[in-house]
C-alpha cells in the first residue's frame, strides 16, 4: 500500500535513471534515535553547539569534553539500529546497476544496513586515530586517562571523523564529486545541505543535467533548487521508492 504518491513524472525519471548517487545526512538517522546534528542538544550537551566541539581547536582547548562528547555519541550510535530509510537504500544499492551512496554521517549505520559502498565523507565515529599521527588505533592501554594515549607515540587519541576547518579525505571527496557529476540521478536525503563541501555535490548533478530529488520532512537550502521535493521522513517515503521501483523492475 503506498502511502507517498510519488508524482508520475518522478517515477518516469526513476524507470529511465540509470546512474543514481544519493547523498544522505543527519536526517536519516534520526528515525534510528539518533539527534541529528543540528538537533538541540540534550542533557549534559545542551550547553555546547557541535559546531564549536567538531573542531580541532575544541580538542587542543579541551581534549576531555570533546573525547567524551563522542564517546557518548558512540554509545548512542552503538544502541542504534539502522531504520528503514537505511535498509531500503541497501535495497537500492542492489537492484540499481550503477548505484553510489555518499554519507555526511559518521554512525555506520548504512554500513550495517547492508550498503555495501557508501562513501564516508566525515570519517566514522567507530574507529579512533592518534591526533598527532592521524594513524588508526584499534587497541590502547586503558589507563583510565581521559582521552588514552596513542600507543605508538604517546599523543592522544581522538575520533576518526572530520572536523570542521579539517581537510576532506581526499579519495572519498574526489570519487563524490566525480560520481556526482557523472550522474542522472541524485537524491539529498536527511540533510540541511550547509556544509560543504558535502553540500556542493547537488549542485555538481544539477550543473550536468541531472535530475535532483531532496528527501526531508523539512525546506533546506536546497530545496529552492531540486526538480524534486518529497517532503516527509526518509524511513516512510524510502520504502515506498523501494516499492516503485521494485514494481516496475528497474
Ligand atoms: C573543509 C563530523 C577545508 C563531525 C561534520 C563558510 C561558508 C562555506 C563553507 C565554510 C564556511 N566556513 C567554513 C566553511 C567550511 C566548513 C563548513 O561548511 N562550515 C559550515 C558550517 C558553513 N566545512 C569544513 O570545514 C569542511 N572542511 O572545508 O576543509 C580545508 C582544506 C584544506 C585544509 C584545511 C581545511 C569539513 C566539514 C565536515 C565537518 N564535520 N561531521 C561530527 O559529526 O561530530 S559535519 C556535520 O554536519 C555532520 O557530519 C552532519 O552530517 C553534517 C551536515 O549536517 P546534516 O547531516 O545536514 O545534519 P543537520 O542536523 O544539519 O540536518 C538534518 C536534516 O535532516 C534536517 O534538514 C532535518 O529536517 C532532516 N530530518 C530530520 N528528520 C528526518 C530528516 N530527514 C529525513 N527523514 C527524517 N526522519
Amino acid at each position: 500500500m503506498l502511502y507517498v504518491a510519488l508524482p508520475p513524472k518522478l517515477i518516469e525519471r526513476l524507470k529511465s535513471a540509470r546512474r543514481v548517487v544519493v547523498l544522505t545526512g543527519a536526517g536519516v538517522s534520526a528515525e534510528s534515535g539518533l539527534p541529528t546534528f543540528r538537533d538541540a542538544q540534550t542533557g549534559l550537551w545542551s550547553k555546547f553547539n557541535p559546531e564549536e566541539l567538531a573542531t580541532p581547536r575544541a580538542f587542543r582547548r579541551n581534549p576531555r569534553l570533546v573525547w567524551e562528547w563522542y564517546a557518548y555519541r558512540r554509545k548512542l550510535v552503538a544502541d542504534a539500529k539502522p531504520n528503514p530509510a537505511h535498509l531500503a537504500l541497501a535495497d537500492m544499492e542492489k537492484i540499481i546497476p550503477d548505484f553510489h551512496l555518499v554519507t555526511q554521517n559518521i554512525d555506520a549505520l548504512h554500513q550495517r544496513a547492508g550498503s555495501q559502498k557508501a562513501i564516508e565523507l566525515h570519517g566514522n565515529i567507530t574507529r579512533t586515530k592518534c591526533f598527532d599521527e592521524g594513524t588508526i588505533v584499534t587497541t590502547w592501554d586503558d589507563t583510565g586517562e581521559v582521552p588514552p594515549k596513542c600507543p605508538n607515540c604517546g599523543g592522544l587519541l581522538r575520533p576518526d571523523v572530520v572536523w570542521f576547518e579539517e581537510a576532506m579525505p581526499e579519495a572519498e571527496t574526489a570519487l563524490a564529486f566525480r560520481l556526482s557529476a557523472n550522474c542522472d540521478l541524485f537524491f539529498s536525503i536527511g540533510t540541511s545541505a550547509v556544509v560543504y563541501p558535502a553540500a556542493s555535490l547537488p549542485h555538481e548533478a544539477l550543473a550536468r543535467g541531472a535530475t535532483v530529488v531532496e528527501i526531508n520532512p523539512e525546506s533546506t537550502a536546497l530545496t529552492q533548487k531540486a526538480d524534486f521535493v518529497l517532503t516527509g521522513p526518509a524511513g516512510v517515503i524510502l520504502p515506498e521508492l523501494l516499492a516503485t521501483l521494485r514494481m516496475f523492475g528497474t
